[in-house]
């Protein structure tokens, strides 16, 4: 096992990371910005490191500095987090070359999944479902569009190849509009991605977004950790979560499972995953895959009893799997609320000094967060100050603990979404369950607001 792993990220995951480090007695290293040098989980690290100001291109994107980090403290690996450096293939191969281990898949891995086109052919010949579109690559010829988008049928969805998470897309819903929209969406990609490839699928008006979690290990050992809800979200933010997804038939899940699993033994996955799809009248659509660890990962801790952050290390050190699938068993329910430094209504950040900050408590409660009274949420970065995660045997039993776990929390000195939050776990349309991304924006655009 390694001895000293560096986290080259910050916030509520670089704690969360460490906490798993400090378990398994492995000692750790801390890379901050200038504006994160009093954070908590800085002064618990056993090593610190300041690699460069505020600005996130100078501190957590720097990689020349990370890695003279992990040079000058002699670590062995290092865990990127999520976002940042989490799924740059560039930073993970200069991490193997400079005979670090990188936790997270092969680069090679990580570069076909972050191309959209290539990681849906990947899907394809893995056996999982997509949605159905162009086979690859949208072509030039303006008849040969019309002819794909024809076959697959209005409404339909540009997509850039080089972009995800919500970035470089276009609806499309006649066909007089489709080859302009083509062109425009081109332009776009190009200019934010430097890659000018597009594909098309039909557009699901009214889908659910479901994830599948994967942990592979280098022996092409691989297991599914179940599915989450992740359809509550905001302008592609998510600010709710849930384990296991609400109304979807268990044997259809089993099914979707097997296959992400079976994916990631013929691609040679290492580490954990997200295999994304849309849930529409009772199937999965494939769009994306997330090759790092998730914000949400704890609502998958809670019903299976697994530390994936503790998974992810044990794999990277070339350790086979501890579990089969057998041994896997889905328990409960779990939920997870995002608590952002934000205007509750405008949604703008709301960053400065926390004056109180209390956390709620008792069994099934469990709160993710770096920050502390008198701490102060930089501006500089997102506006994540915590999550609360509550586990209960049925989603009601969770919903409850929720709403009483988030009646004990108190945020003072900034602004937080807790309010939203305790309005959705009274919305009965949340209650029921199983809404769909739609329906966080809608609900919003109908409720008048005071400033
Ligand atoms: C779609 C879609 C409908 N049909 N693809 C947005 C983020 C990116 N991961 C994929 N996205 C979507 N792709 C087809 N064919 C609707 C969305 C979408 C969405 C997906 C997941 C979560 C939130 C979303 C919000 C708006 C649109």
């Amino acid at each position: 096992m390694f001895e000293k792993i560096l986290i080259a990220n910050r916030g509520e995951i670089a704690l969360r990371i460490q906490r798993a480090c400090r378990e398994m007695g492995i000692k750790t290293v801390a890379v901050h910005s200038e504006a994160d040098a009093e954070a908590k989980y800085v002064r618990l690290a056993d090593e610190s490191v300041c690699i460069g100001p505020a600005a996130p291109g100078q501190s957590y994107l720097n990689i020349p500095a990370i890695i003279s980090a992990a040079e000058v403290t002699d670590a062995e690996a290092i865990h990127p987090g999520y976002g940042f450096l989490s799924e740059n293939a560039d930073f993970a191969e200069r991490v193997e070359k400079s005979g670090f281990v990188f936790i997270g898949p092969r680069p090679e891995t990580i570069r076909i999944m972050g191309d959209k086109v290539s990681a849906k052919i990947a899907m394809v010949k893995a056996g999982v479902p997509v949605v159905p579109g162009s086979e690859g690559a949208l072509p030039d010829a303006p008849d040969e569009v019309l002819r794909i988008a024809r076959s697959v049928g209005y409404p339909v969805i540009i997509k850039a190849s080089g972009g995800g998470g919500g970035r470089g897309m276009r609806v499309v819903h006649t066909e007089a509009a489709l080859v302009n929209a083509v062109m425009m969406t081109r332009a776009e990609a190009q200019a934010a991605f430097s890659n000018p490839t597009v594909y098309l699928e039909k557009f699901l008006e009214n889908p659910r977004h479901v994830e599948i979690q994967v942990l592979a290990d280098e022996h092409r050992n691989a297991v599914y950790l179940g599915d989450r809800d992740c359809s509550m979200q905001r302008r592609h933010q998510k600010i709710i979560e849930e384990a296991p997804a609400p109304d979807i038939n268990p044997r259809v899940k089993a099914r979707i499972g097997e296959r992400c699993a079976e994916a990631c033994r013929k691609l040679g996955y290492r580490g954990a995953g997200t295999f994304e799809f849309l849930y529409e009248n009772g199937e999965f659509y494939f769009i994306e895959m997330n090759t790092r660890i998730q914000v949400e990962h704890p609502v998958t801790e809670m019903i299976t009893g697994i530390d994936l952050v503790q998974a992810q290390i044990l794999v990277a050190a070339g350790q086979r799997l501890p579990m089969k699938q057998r041994d896997i068993v889905f328990r409960g329910h779990s939920l997870e609320c995002r608590i952002n430094a934000e205007h509750p209504y405008k949604f703008t950040p709301s960053p400065g000094r926390i004056t109180q900050f209390h956390v709620p408590g008792g069994p099934g409660v469990r709160v993710d967060s770096h920050v502390f009274t008198n701490y102060t949420v930089p501006s500089h970065y997102d506006s994540l100050v915590g999550k609360v995660i509550v586990w209960a045997d049925t989603r009601e039993q969770a919903i409850a603990k929720m709403r009483v776990a988030l009646s004990e929390m108190i945020v003072e000195g900034i602004q937080t979404n807790i309010a939203l939050h305790q309005e959705l776990m009274l919305d009965s349309a949340f209650t029921r369950g199983g809404t769909s991304i739609h329906y966080l924006e809608q609900k919003l655009s109908k409720q008048a607001r005071p400033d």
